[in-house]
């Protein structure tokens, strides 16, 4: 047997559309990948000629998910454009906006999007109900807690439920998944346990969504920022809105921590052989040049992290606070060493892009969104595949100093604990001591899982603090919400970015101002940086190099490639937001279903 050339297209459980193709060699082991979005839409070519206080308004659009991160930092670019710095009020506000977010986030993500790529659903059907409860305690001491559903007739109904859906054939949303494929390593307790906690998580997720419409005035897209604060004072005023926040916050946050980080417990524990099998180093020493010293396991990837750095905790400035996610770098899988992020060395080449480009990558403050289709090729077995040695991609491929690097919630870790940061080191040290694991651990597609579990458990305890804050604060009579700027005195021609931290990784968005007007906007959004297809001298994407080395229990059934692609939580609606102004038709691609398969 050769090599077999495999496509997943399109990758369920994500928003927008994506396509990886992957090259398994006899042994079932992936030996090339290809990150291909295959959607065009967009958001950067309306803003030219707007007002820049409009901005955020309207970049916001280029998601329905992380909406609000989008129009903060598009409010930051103009803020930090026009030398506007905002109320104590406004940063503590923005900050609980920005949580909110990340906790309706990470949890919608590993619970519906990611959850069954561990938890085989129909294998539930056969747990004991008296030994899952057991079992959810076992995991829940391991954190430290009580089990968050811990009564065996619980778990008995639950599974009455699925039990009935399997029988007559009408899994409905847990449709269609790979159930029965040998690499789902969990007991059927286990899986009851991840069911019964996906299905809780509907209700959870729910509550978290309020909690960011309070100070945000609705969710998704949320409408209280603007340039140089936050409107909602009336909220700041009223104990009870503070209140209820803090009640929704409450209820949310004892759901991480005695579900969501037991879960993780359990899987991390379950997976943990794939997550120490030595994969990653593979990749890393495959960089050009440089050997990896980071250790790591299946999904590992790339090993090259960055954070821009987010969340404020002082008054002091945009780029000199003191921030909860420390910035920085830290490459080639060196965690000795952490490299200080500079904003001059970032670009986006469109080699492997379905973009003209102007012959080099360019700085996003001079970035072009020039659409150039040259679609994919038909062989000879009547299939449709990438051109993956020219363009394949309707994602840019974003580099930082010439290299690909991976963003997200583990590169934040990462960063933070290379750093020295006090709080992330707790946190990560707590778990890895918990769980009995090393740090190595985190190399991999699980303790990319397991990273944004930590990061939300922190971010629930430190939100505690910020709504306090930001209550002693209005008891203390400090209501201002909004630093005032004379429109044309700072409207000069100038420019402004605002770079900081969205769920998914580093966002920035890039705003160049002529006579009042924007006159170029560009945004790199977390999903491009990691779904980014190759760089100009080939250099792997984060998706493409986590997917190379993994091996697939059943080529028919592409559930490692999926689960280490669903680690990232993709973004594809993120990662590619151009458009023309006139609603005029750039480029026609007709997607054909015979070649999903
Ligand atoms: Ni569309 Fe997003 C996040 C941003 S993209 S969800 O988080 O910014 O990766
Ligand atoms: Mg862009």
């Amino acid at each position: 047997m050769g090599k077999k050339h495999i496509i997943v297209d399109p990758i369920t459980r994500i928003e927008g559309h994506l396509r990886i193709e992957a090259v398994i060699d006899e042994n079932n082991k992936i030996v090339d990948a290809w990150s291909s979005s295959t959607m065009f839409r967009g958001i950067e070519t309306i803003l030219k000629g707007r007002d820049p206080r409009d901005c955020g308004l309207m970049a916001m659009r280029i998601c329905g998910v992380c909406t609000g991160t989008h129009y903060q930092r598009s409010i930051e670019a103009v803020e930090d454009a026009f030398k506007i710095t905002i109320p104590k009020n406004a940063r503590i506000v923005r900050n609980l906006i920005q949580g909110s977010l990340y906790l309706h986030d990470h949890l919608v993500h590993f619970y519906h999007l990611h959850a069954l790529d561990f938890v085989d659903v129909v294998a539930a059907t056969k747990a004991d109900p008296e030994k899952t409860a057991e079992e959810a305690a076992k995991w829940a001491h391991v954190a430290g807690v009580e089990p968050y559903i811990g009564g065996a007739g619980d778990f008995k109904m639950i599974q009455d439920r699925i039990i009935k859906f399997v029988k007559e054939g009408r899994l409905g949303i847990f449709g269609n998944g790979y159930w029965g494929n040998p690499h789902y390593k969990l007991t059927p307790e286990q899986n009851l346990i991840g069911v019964a906690h996906y299905l809780k998580a509907l209700d959870i997720q729910r509550e978290l969504s309020k909690m960011h419409a309070i100070f945000g005035g609705k969710s998704p897209h949320p409408q209280s920022i603007v340039v140089g604060g936050v409107t909602c004072v009336q909220d700041i005023k009223n104990p009870a809105r503070i209140a209820l926040f803090k009640e929704l916050l409450t209820l949310g946050r004892d759901f991480v921590k005695r579900a969501y980080l037991p879960d993780i417990y359990m899987a991390g524990t379950m997976y943990a052989d794939e997550a120490t099998d030595g994969n990653a180093t593979f990749h890393a020493s495959s960089h050009k040049g440089a050997m990896g010293k980071a250790v790591g396991g299946t999904g590992g990837g790339i090993l090259s992290f960055m954070s821009y750095g987010d969340f404020r905790l002082d008054d002091t400035g945009f780029y000199k606070s003191d921030l909860l996610f420390p910035s920085g770098l830290v490459l080639d899988g060196d965690i000795s060493t952490v490299h200080e992020v500079d904003p001059n060395k970032i670009s986006e080449d469109v080699t492997h892009s379905w973009y003209k480009g102007t012959g080099a990558p360019e700085h996003p403050y001079d970035g072009t969104t020039i659409p150039e289709y040259t679609g994919l090729e038909k062989k000879e077995d009547g299939y449709a595949y990438l051109k993956t040695d020219e363009k394949y991609s309707w994602i840019k491929s974003p580099l930082y100093n010439g290299k690909k690097v991976e963003v997200g919630p583990l590169a934040r870790m990462v960063v933070g604990y290379v750093k020295g940061d006090k709080r992330i080191k707790k946190y990560v040290d707590n778990f890895l001591t918990r769980a009995n694991l090393p740090i190595t651990v985190l190399f991999s597609t699980v303790g990319r899982t397991a990273a944004r579990a930590i990061e939300t458990e922190l971010m629930s305890d430190v939100m505690m603090e910020w709504v306090d804050e930001l209550a002693a604060n209005a008891a203390s009579g400090d209501l201002s919400t909004w630093t005032e700027f004379d429109f044309d005195k700072v409207s000069v021609d100038t420019k402004g970015m605002g770079l900081a931290e969205a769920p998914r990784g580093s966002l920035g968005h890039w705003v160049k101002i002529k006579n009042g007007k924007v006159e170029n906007y560009q945004a790199v959004v977390p999903s491009t940086w990691n779904a980014g297809p190759r760089g100009p001298n080939g250099e792997v994407g984060a998706y493409e190099g986590a997917v190379i080395g993994t091996v697939v229990a059943d080529p028919e059934q592409p559930l490692e490639i999926i689960r280490t692609v669903h680690s990232f939580d993709p973004c594809i609606a993120c990662a590619v937001h151009v458009v023309d102004t006139k609603g005029k038709e750039l480029a026609t691609y007709k997607v054909d279903p015979t070649c999903a398969f």
